[in-house]
């Protein structure tokens, strides 16, 4: 059979990057076939090198809020790469992005841009260790905070894709502080922190877990967690990466109305340029250098491109949130409809603007549940959605996004498409 282009390009690219690919969840190993090679985006479709143009839920992983290249972000883009695109010095543009998160998020009181999330999360953790003077930190199962080694046990996201543990390469050392619990389980929490008086510096979750599918937290869950670190003197981190201004405009802690001490952000404050930041409590912050001696440092933080693009995209948040999470809300009806009229066992979880579906009769509350879904059946109806032009993030571990350039006809096509697929799922798609 003759050989798409985008079979092409992934041949020619497995010969120099590993994989074919630049990051892990982008293989499509977990749902087969080979990966679409884009060319384009606009507004909530992509285009690949083929011609075909689909109905895009990946989104980049979660920033594009407005979509691919909303005018207002690429002209900021635009305006800023005329004026220089790195410095290495302080610009106005890192105070104005500052202040517009910390507006909505009343918890960060002072904020260090970095690159990606990745690097928030790792420097989130050494800020923790260094304010408390303690070593162990706990995450949960399944959650994701990036590919710092560190953090690197019972991930998410593409680890769990890969079915992988944690990574070789990652030094025992590293990892033996990491402790590791269940999602949603206040009193494994509890006892872990039991186990260890004195030393737990921090507990880093997802608020709304979104690397293992999307999972909401259980009610009081996060508030449990409150107490718990409070008690026990250790920081609370909210990893905001994905569930921030996407499950609310205020993130995770003003939807549950919950404050953590520090939270982390991704690549959403730069509206799709590699950014990230971390921030909280002013006399947390303030032990990171150079105002303190908790050393972390980047030639690309608050670069100006990122800077200005995170701006554009926050300036239009109260416009984009409400059609972005109306579309998650009518796309998770509609296919949780279609399976029930066609005896499919599915439960689709929707917060904010993410989804994402999940196939068996249990119900799916944290990383073991998730883990017993049907992955085969989710690989079947990612193709079949694929060939009828919606494109999903290829991993039952991953959450679908939704823009505010979703507009209705995409969100009935998409949930027309689903319903054709689960109607023909039982005979084989
Ligand atoms: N947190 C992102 C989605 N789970 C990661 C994307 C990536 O690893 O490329």
């Amino acid at each position: 059979m003759k050989q798409s282009k985008s079979e092409r390009l992934f041949d020619e690219a497995c010969r120099v990057l590993p994989g074919g690919v630049s990051s892990p969840v982008r293989g499509f190993g977990a749902v087969g076939g080979s990966p679409l090679f884009l060319e384009r985006g606009q507004g909530s479709y992509v285009y690949d090198v083929d011609g075909n143009r689909y109905i895009d839920y990946v989104l980049s992983y979660g920033p594009l809020l407005m979509g691919h290249a909303p005018e207002a972000v690429v002209q900021a883009i635009c305006e800023a790469a005329a004026l220089g695109t790195s410095f290495g010095a302080p610009s106005e543009k890192e105070t104005r992005l500052a202040r517009l998160v910390m507006r909505r998020m009343p918890s960060i009181e002072m904020i260090r841009f970095v690159n990606s999330g990745t690097e928030a999360c790792m420097s989130a953790l050494r800020l923790a260790r260094a304010y408390t003077g303690c070593n162990k930190i706990i995450k949960c199962e399944g959650h994701y905070h990036g590919h710092a080694d560190a953090l690197l046990r019972q991930a998410g996201s593409g680890v769990a894709t890969l079915g992988l543990q944690d990574s070789p390469g990652v030094p025992v050392l590293s990892i033996q502080d990491t402790l590791v619990v269940p999602f949603n389980d206040l009193d494994a929490m509890e006892r872990v922190l039991r186990e260890h008086p004195g030393d737990v510096a921090a507990i880093i979750v997802e608020p709304v877990a979104g690397n293992m599918g999307v999972v909401p937290p259980a009610r009081g869950y996060l508030q449990g967690l409150r107490a718990l670190t409070t008690a026990h003197r250790a920081l609370l981190i909210f990893d905001e990466v994905m569930s921030g201004f996407r499950v609310h405009p205020g993130g995770a802690q003003a939807r549950y109305k919950v404050e953590p001490d520090l939270t982390t952000l991704g690549k959403v404050i730069g509206g799709g340029l590699p950014v990230g930041a971390y921030g909280g409590r002013r006399d947390v912050m303030e032990w990171v250098a150079p105002k303190g001696p908790m050393y972390q440092a980047g030639t690309l933080s608050g670069n100006p491109l990122a800077m200005s693009a995170g701006i554009a995209m926050l300036e239009h948040l109260d416009e984009a949130w409400p059609a972005a999470r109306q579309a998650a809300r009518d796309i998770a009806s509609g296919v949780q409809a279609a399976a029930a009229e066609h005896g499919t066992p599915m439960q689709v979880h929707q917060v904010g603007a993410m989804f994402s579906c999940f196939f068996g009769d249990a119900p799916v509350s944290d990383f073991r549940s998730a883990k017993r879904c049907d992955a085969e059946r989710f690989a079947r109806v990612f193709r079949a959605l694929l060939r009828r032009g919606v494109y999903l993030p290829p991993s039952q571990f991953e959450a679908c996004f939704t823009s505010s350039a979703h507009g209705g006809g995409q969100v009935q096509r998409t949930v027309e498409a689903f319903g054709q697929v689960l109607k023909r799922l039982p005979l084989g798609v």
